[in-house]
């Protein structure tokens, strides 16, 4: 079996990639591990910069989005008893951020790729990608039934997440690797009650962060930070609403509560391999870089890779000009240093350091109200939030 690319991974960033090539009239293969309905129920991010909302729509994908997504032009930021809004809209010239969960995203493009005749092989592990530094790549998976299959490639793209098999082919001496685990974790819940906020709130609170989201006018997203050794089992519903109610406590506003249909812990990190390229292996989203969600970047870097690796990729395959695909690596690296700054800057504003001083809580607090007070630290945070440099 041939194809132009071979794409490792089924998240937002192989779909979307296999999406953008075919617009382009290049052929692609999406190779996936798990099953389809594994795909779309996985409860990840939710917040859409203003740019990946344009590109999905540019790229045709629009439709249920500009439906049922809810655009937000600002958030909360909660400290001291407090909660200031900060007004995006009004920052940034005009830019808010969507709330459509990745689920909805990933449903929307599998949907789209089945009826335009693309190819994904669901339930397919990829074990291995070889000759990434000849002319003629190959990407070897077990399909279904255990048959062993191999797929001759122009190019692999690696969309497979950050366990996935595509970074480590890299040869380790040619990587460098930056990275930082933060000593705490996030609940999440999913619940089945409206949310109590018209914007998501992000709450610094002596005992811990917590996060107010939402994903539709019937369903809460929130959040909460924990020991990053804590187990789900120890967390039934009512300790999860106690903590949750005692966080958000303000007087006179309510915190609703509701059946709990989902809940996970997340570890904190940030990481950073580079480059993201090595031969015919591009990489792109957490596969190459992972950052703690308290910025919302994650998924918006992984639609913004592949956006950048389609026109490099069009321009290597149609035109035999590999300039762009040579500046991938930097081109990308540029906006996720970017976000991995904004990242950690948020997560260490809002999150309590086990066994930190009490300078740690002082210097927060300075921080979050300079930033709900001045117009110029105000602009920062929201120019980064709904996304910087803005999407192309
Ligand atoms: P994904 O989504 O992990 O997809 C990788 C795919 O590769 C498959 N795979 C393989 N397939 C075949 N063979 C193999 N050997 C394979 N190994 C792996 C996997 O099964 C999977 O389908 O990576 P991608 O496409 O790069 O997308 C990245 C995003 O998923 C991620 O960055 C975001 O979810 C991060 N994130 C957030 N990002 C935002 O922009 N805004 C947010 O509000 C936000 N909130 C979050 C988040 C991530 C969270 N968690 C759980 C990590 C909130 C949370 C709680
Ligand atoms: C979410 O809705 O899942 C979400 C929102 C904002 C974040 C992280 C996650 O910073």
């Amino acid at each position: 079996m041939r194809t132009q690319v071979g794409i490792v991974g089924a998240g937002p960033a192989g779909l979307l990639l296999s999406h953008l090539l075919a617009l382009r009239g290049i052929d692609s293969v999406v190779v996936e591990i798990r099953s389809r309905a594994y795909c779309e129920a996985r409860q990840r991010a939710g917040v859409l910069e203003d740019g990946s909302v344009r590109l999905l729509r540019e790229a045709g994908l629009g439709g249920r989005l500009d439906r049922e997504g809810l655009e937000h032009g600002g958030i909360y930021l909660q400290f001291a008893g407090e909660r200031r809004h900060l007004d995006f809209r009004d920052l940034t010239g005009g830019r808010t951020v969507t709330v459509y969960a990745q689920t909805e995203v990933v449903k929307d493009l599998i949907a789209q790729r089945l009826a335009d005749g693309g190819s994904i092989e669901f339930e397919a592990p990829v074990t291995a990608v070889a000759g990434l530094d000849s002319g003629r790549p190959v990407l070897a998976y077990t399909a279904t039934g255990g048959r062993r299959q191999e797929l001759a490639c122009d190019v692999i793209a690696g969309c497979d997440g950050f366990h996935g098999i595509c970074r480590p082919a890299i040869p380790p001496g040619l990587l460098t690797v930056t990275e930082r685990d933060y000593p705490y974790a996030w609940l999440g819940i999913l619940a089945g009650v409206p949310p109590s906020t018209d914007e998501l709130i992000y709450c610094h609170h002596s005992d811990g962060f917590a996060l107010h989201s939402l994903r539709t006018p019937h369903l809460s997203k929130l959040y909460f930070q924990v020991g990053s050794d804590e187990k789900i089992e120890d967390w039934p519903d009512r300790r999860i609403w106690d903590t949750l109610q005692r966080r958000f406590a303000l007087p006179g506003w309510e915190l609703k509560e509701g059946p709990v249909l989902d809940k996970g812990i997340t570890p904190m990190r940030s990481f950073v391999s580079a480059p993201m390229r090595y031969g015919r292996l591009f990489l792109a989203g957490d596969a190459a870089h992972i950052v703690p969600p308290t910025g919302a970047k994650g998924l918006n870097l992984a639609l913004a890779d592949v956006t950048i690796l389609a026109d490099a990729l069009e321009a290597f395959l149609l035109r035999g000009d590999e300039r762009p695909a040579e500046a991938y690596s930097a081109t990308c690296l540029a906006r996720v240093w970017r976000a991995t700054h904004f990242s950690w800057w948020m997560t260490s504003m809002l999150h309590r350091t086990p066994g930190a001083d009490p300078m740690e809580a002082a210097l927060q607090l300075a921080q979050l109200r300079y930033v709900t007070i001045s117009r110029a630290a105000a602009t920062s945070l929201a120019e980064n939030y709904v996304g910087y440099p803005p999407l192309r």
